[in-house]
């Protein structure tokens, strides 16, 4: 019995150092002191052996079993370190190698002036606004007061989507603020920038899909006031604190009284130059006090409250700001050209 113990004990050891995976180390644990294995086998015949050399045999058996349990411990902590030596060299890092890099996009110069008008407006207390570009001509016109039969619903201008020419795609972003009227109690604060469509042949500034932002004010007491406060505030915004605003009297139908704001030119300051075409100023925008019956019309008391509306033309402001000469530039999507802002 002791040769076989002595035996296990040579054979088991030397397998266990030689052993390269801890599943083969298991396989060993199972073979040598597994409840079949090797030693444990040894110990269930010592019932047969002479009672004075039980306790020697015995003694000898535990310490094989220490040992082998030694083994296999000392082997296991082994194995896990140089698994963990090999993933660290696998998954090391080198912080001196040249990264590569990004090629980062670019704000459209549209997307840039309509989201600085969207900070100055959000400044002042106004919320953004958005509604559907294909509409019920009722809302894109006549709830504007701009009845059947008005020159500005010619069919050479607007494109209609059915034949009685009650669904269109909008023209200006107003019905959006239309539904908003017919669905929120005054006080109303809002901007609508959005797409708008009209049947314009394409030159340097004509494009038959354009962006515009309106804004809209409705509360007790809204005068023409507000309305000025309001606009310099932007244009100050946009063009400095030093811009010289002027308010020129026009006609909307769905605003009585109604203007146009220009900016004084700011390369001569109102002598008239190439910049400005001779005039010394550059219209920026139109505006004015909403027509009573437009109020009227979307259930809003005009002996009650009043408002004031604006409409400005994103590309046109884009033009202005990056001194862009021609609106195509800003639809031919050439990244040389976009780039640059
Ligand atoms: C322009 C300038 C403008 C409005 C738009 C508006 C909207 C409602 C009621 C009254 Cl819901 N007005 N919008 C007002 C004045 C000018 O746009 O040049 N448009 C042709």
């Amino acid at each position: 019995m002791r040769a076989t113990l002595e035996e296990i004990r040579r054979a088991s050891l030397e397998a266990i150092e030689s052993v390269i995976d801890t599943e083969a180390l298991e396989a060993l644990r199972v073979k040598y002191l597994g409840k079949k294995g090797e030693l444990t086998a040894v110990l269930k015949s010592m019932g047969g052996l002479d009672p004075a050399e039980r306790p020697v045999m015995g003694q000898l058996a535990n310490e094989v079993r220490a040992k082998i349990e030694d083994a296999i411990s000392s082997k296991a902590a082994d194995l896990k370190r140089k698994l963990m030596e090999q993933k660290l060299a696998l998954e090391a890092v080198d912080v001196t190698i040249p990264g590569t890099k990004d090629d980062f996009g670019k704000k459209h110069p549209l997307t840039i002036v309509w989201d600085e008008a969207v900070d100055i407006f959000t400044g002042m207390g106004f919320t953004v606004a958005e509604g559907p570009e294909v509409e019920l001509s009722e809302y894109n016109f006549t709830k504007l007061n701009t009845p059947d039969g008005h020159p500005a619903r010619e069919r050479s201008d607007t494109f209609y989507l059915t034949d009685d020419d009650s669904v269109c795609l909008r023209t200006q972003t107003s019905p959006v603020q239309v539904h908003v009227m017919e669905t929120t109690r005054p006080p109303i604060r809002i901007i609508s920038p959005g797409g708008v469509y009209r049947k314009d042949e394409v030159d340097a500034t004509h494009s038959p899909i354009f962006h515009q932002m309106e804004g809209l004010v409705v509360d007790k007491g809204i005068t023409m006031g507000d309305l000025k406060g309001t606009l310099n505030t932007l244009v100050k915004r946009l063009y400095g604190p030093e811009a010289v605003t002027r308010f020129r009297p026009h006609h909307f139908p769905f605003t009585e009284p109604s203007c146009e704001v220009d900016i004084q030119c700011f390369e001569c300051h109102g002598e008239g130059c190439r910049v400005c075409k001779g005039e010394g100023w550059i219209e920026l925008l139109g505006a004015g006090m909403v027509h009573p019956r437009v109020l009227a019309g979307c259930g809003i008391d005009p002996d009650v409250y009043s408002g004031f509306a604006f409409g400005v033309g994103l590309e046109r402001m884009a033009m202005r700001r990056f001194n862009i000469s021609d609106l195509r530039l800003l639809y031919e999507n050439d990244v040389r050209f976009l780039g640059q802002f």
